[in-house]
């Protein structure tokens, strides 16, 4: 049975832009619920973490530095199918090939900088949340 939960960040590239607002009504009209989220910035250690899975990839590097380049809103959602409706509403991981009206189609800039991030599992849904939030900060 798919998990009612999953985890994102609006990006430092969002936030820069302005979007975090534009971006929680997205997220708000497609009828998801806050269970947690704050405004915080991830060191580069910690951004390299996150995204360990990535290490061997060519892009890596960047990644890193641009995801603790400025601050970020980090949030877990709750939704029935939250997973994959989520990942509907935020489009594909390139903006050029994002459906019209997604978030990352209306704020990315480019696929490394694509504005939010979206859980790609139930089991990382938990994971990513875990690594941000700690269990009395989820209401
Ligand atoms: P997604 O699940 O859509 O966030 O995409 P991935 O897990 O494949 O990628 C995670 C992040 O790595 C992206 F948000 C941006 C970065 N990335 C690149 O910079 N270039 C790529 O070709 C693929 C991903």
């Amino acid at each position: 049975m798919a998990s009612n939960r999953t985890f994102t960040m609006i990006k430092p590239g969002a936030v820069r832009n302005g979007h975090i607002g534009a971006i929680l009504a997205k997220i708000n009209e497609g009828g998801f619920r806050i269970v947690a989220m704050k405004y915080t910035k991830l060191s580069a250690e910690k951004a390299g973490e996150f995204y360990a899975v990535h290490k061997e990839r060519p892009f890596y590097g960047e990644l890193v530095e641009f995801m603790s380049s400025g601050p970020i809103v980090a949030a877990i959602l709750e939704k029935d199918n939250a997973v994959a409706d989520f990942r509907t509403l935020i489009g594909a991981t390139n903006p050029a090939e994002a459906a019209p009206g997604t978030i990352r189609a209306l704020y990315a800039t480019s696929i490394g900088e694509n504005a939010v991030h979206g859980s790609d599992s139930d089991e990382n849904a938990a994971i990513e949340g875990n690594f941000h939030f700690a269990g009395t900060e989820m209401f």
